[in-house]
């Protein structure tokens, strides 16, 4: 790896990265460690952006996509958490029982799922390979196009180093290069693959769900009612987002789903004083797991963090151990958003591990990617549909070759 990095120093770059940033290489963060960037403004032309260290990049007919800089001070906007007036009661969606037959096979899902992503991908390359030596100006090209579909910008450089190493000035099919992305995709996700495991002595071993309003957290939480029921597991919810009706009745839905008892409390109550209840009631009942759902909306970004921190506050005066696992659900369709997302979530609370939904719906999934590069989190489960079987655990080697299309 470092050789082909060293070798990709040297070449003269003319591609996106060099053009924003004047620089050939990109050293990675140490884990958790981030970047002081600023963010550049979106109407920034990409001259103006040649100045600046770092920005956050749009172009090519308003393409926004990751630089693996998170800005130290994220506006609200590019978190995709929303401001709200004050709570909400109106009626949420409550998610109707998409299950696919269980017989269809997951790994077919997740291709059909991730579609949108690799194709865009797999047309990008095919469109710069075709008929043509692997040469500076489609290394480059091959870059932009890396870059755009949101892997990040030191992922897109380790391809393209790694394809100057071998295969510089010789013909080269699209096959070859589909390869090259699928094994880098897979070098960085390997690592961060990792199943979320259930430590039997804490009983009950309580997750707590965060993530932004509607990235899927109520929906992962039945997902993964059901996966834990299926192992034999006592399991109980706890309406934490006591703020909307609708998220209680949501709750309330996928808790008679998958037989799993429901801990609510009257709208408007605290969130925190329900987590210590919901536990006490776990404990008393034996539960082996206790998820609790939280709000993802609430007046503005500091109350959302602030209730996250009192929750957990509360979590460990019954448990010092607990909440012993704080999922954080990123909507892969916000794209950017879920990088930033990750940083301020982070910040608050100490995330244990993430849950990325709707591959299925968006052409951004290569941001898992970014992510997992820069915040280097254990990714538990990925979600590609609305099915109780469309979430599941995340697998390095098949996410890669489904976005690489091979
Ligand atoms: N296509 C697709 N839809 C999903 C997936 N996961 C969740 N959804 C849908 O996304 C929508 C929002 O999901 P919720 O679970 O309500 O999101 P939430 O984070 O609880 O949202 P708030 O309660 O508003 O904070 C629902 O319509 C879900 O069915 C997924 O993997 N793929
Ligand atoms: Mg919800």
């Amino acid at each position: 790896m470092s050789d082909s990095k060293d070798k990709g120093k040297d070449k003269p770059k003319k591609g996106l990265f060099s053009r924003m940033f004047g620089k050939t290489t990109q050293t990675s963060p140490e884990p958790g460690s981030l970047s002081k960037a600023e963010a550049t403004p979106e109407t920034q032309t990409l001259q103006e952006q040649e100045t600046l260290a770092e920005p956050e990049i749009t172009l090519r007919q308003g393409t926004s996509f990751a630089t693996d800089s998170v800005p130290e001070q994220i506006p609200i906007e590019e978190t995709g958490i929303e401001e709200h007036d004050a709570p909400s009661l109106e009626s949420a969606p409550v998610v109707e029982d998409g299950e696919l037959p269980a017989q269809r096979n997951w790994f077919g899902r997740l291709k059909q799922g991730l579609t949108k992503s690799s194709t865009r991908l797999s047309d990008g390359i095919s469109g710069i390979f075709t008929k043509r030596k692997l040469d500076e100006d489609t290394l480059q090209e091959l870059e932009d196009i890396l870059i755009q579909a949101d892997l990040g910008v030191d992922t897109a450089m380790r391809i393209t180093d790694k394809l100057a190493q071998t295969r510089l000035d010789k013909d080269i099919s699209t096959l070859e290069v589909q390869d090259v992305l699928a094994s880098e995709v897979e070098s960085v996700l390997g690592p961060v693959a990792q199943p979320l495991e259930i430590d039997q002595a804490a009983k009950p071993f309580v997750i707590l769900m965060a993530g932004v309003n509607g990235a899927g957290k109520t929906t992962t939480i039945g997902k993964l009612s059901r996966k834990f029921g299926d192992e034999g597991k006592k399991v109980m919810l706890a309406a934490g987002d006591t703020f909307r009706a609708a998220a209680v009745e949501q709750l309330e839905v996928w808790g008679e789903r998958t037989g799993a008892p429901v801990v609510k409390r009257e709208i408007g109550s605290d969130a925190a004083s329900l987590a210590y209840d919901a536990m006490n009631e776990a404990k008393a009942a034996g539960m082996d797991v206790l998820m609790m759902d939280t709000a993802g909306r609430l007046q503005n970004k500091a109350h959302l963090m602030d209730e996250l921190v009192k929750i957990v506050r509360v979590m460990k005066k019954l448990d010092e151990t607990a909440p012993h696992a704080v999922l954080l659900v990123l909507d892969a369709t916000t794209g950017q958003n879920a990088l930033n997302q990750t940083k301020v979530f982070g910040e608050a609370v100490d995330v244990t591990g993430l849950v990325m939904t709707k591959l299925d719906g968006s052409a951004r999934g290569g941001i898992l990617v970014a992510i997992a590069d820069r915040f280097k989190l254990p990714v538990h489960f990925i979600g590609v549909g609305e099915g109780v079987e469309d979430l599941q655990p995340f697998k390095a080697e098949e996410f890669a070759k489904a976005i690489a299309q091979i």
